[in-house]
């Protein structure tokens, strides 16, 4: 069966990526033919109201992003895991692997990062009910020099969570924040304490629920008084240039069996030059989806290959950078 696609939202008609954007194409990317073997294009992500409402709260919430059936699998390979917190667990199990270029997020990253797009750091989560496993008030990323003063108008890494066990309300071992406080908020009396904030919210949601938390966002972990293990995987994202948080190296065997995507956004890569300019068998991770504008076009002589060319990202495209 055909679906004529020829623009994002045809796709949204088709019934998303769980229907169309797996398909096979063939296209030109920066002029070159990509008659390639997997090629797909990205699934959908942002919308510019989704988008709008990220950069203002500085976190994303989005219902049944895992269907029912898809939980399960998931909470018994993070029940398996050894601790409770578990680092760089797409080596520790396949169906953890699977999510590395899930298609409930990916087309969310990607709209951000583009053909740099690189998995900075997987983690599992057991939260028990009566441990001390909390966190204090923090901020993702380097806190010296923290990635907002290079910029605020897109996160430099984005972190994407996966519920899988109900957090109905407070108290539960929820991730704890504030909205907003990723613009124009370097300090926090409470930093470093769990003592809380008059603007914070308990984040509440159905198992299947996704997030997506913008870097520079307060946070904490609140405690959990109820009967139920907070259980949760988070899977974080940036440009290729920043280091994962997880491991230096991947393990080779692991890494060699990976598809072509998923190989690509670990970017394990032996030589530091190529996190800079990825190596031109890593180009494109995904071709362009349906009815996207190349603001390259025309924009290159034919000689400069398209591992050299600049390829604009959806926020791009969108006129939000
Ligand atoms: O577990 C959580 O809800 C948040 C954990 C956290 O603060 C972190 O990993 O930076």
């Amino acid at each position: 069966m055909s679906i004529l696609i020829r623009t994002p939202q045809d796709l949204r008609k088709a019934g998303g990526w769980s229907a169309a954007a797996h398909r096979r194409v063939q296209t030109q990317v920066g002029g070159t033919a990509v008659s390639d073997q997997d090629l797909t294009y990205a699934p959908l992500g942002f919308t510019k109201e989704s988008w709008a409402t990220f950069a203002r709260d500085g976190i994303l919430i989005i219902e049944d992003a895992l269907k029912p059936d898809q939980i399960q699998p998931l909470v018994e390979a993070l029940e398996e895991q050894p601790r409770g917190m578990g680092w760089n667990i797409v080596e520790s199990d396949p169906r953890f692997a699977e999510l590395i270029d899930g298609p409930a997020h990916v087309g969310y990253v990607y709209d951000v990062y583009g053909e740099m797009l690189k998995l900075l750091r997987s983690q599992s989560f057991k939260r028990e009910p009566g441990r001390q496993m909390r966190v204090r008030w923090h901020f993702d990323g380097p806190r010296a020099l923290p990635f907002e003063v290079f910029g605020g108008k897109a996160p430099l890494r984005i972190k994407v969570g996966y519920w899988l066990t109900a957090l109905p309300h407070a108290d539960m071992g929820n991730l704890v924040y504030i909205p907003g406080s990723h613009r124009n908020r370097p300090y926090l009396s409470q930093y470093h304490t769990h003592d809380p904030s008059q603007d914070e919210r308990h984040l509440t949601v159905k198992p299947g629920s996704m997030t997506l938390m913008w870097s520079g966002l307060w946070h904490r972990v609140a405690e959990n008084r109820s009967e139920v293990t907070r259980l949760n995987l988070f899977y974080e994202y940036g440009p290729t240039w920043i280091v994962a948080c997880d491991r230096f190296r991947s393990t080779p065997h692991w890494a060699s069996s990976l598809s072509r995507t998923r190989r690509i956004l670990m970017r394990d890569y032996g030589k530091p030059n190529d996190a800079f300019r990825p190596p031109k068998e890593d180009v494109p991770i995904y071709v362009p989806r349906p009815g996207e504008p190349d603001l390259e076009a025309g924009r290159y002589a034919e000689h400069v290959p398209a591992a050299l060319r600049k390829r604009s990202t959806w926020l791009e495209q969108q006129g939000i950078l």
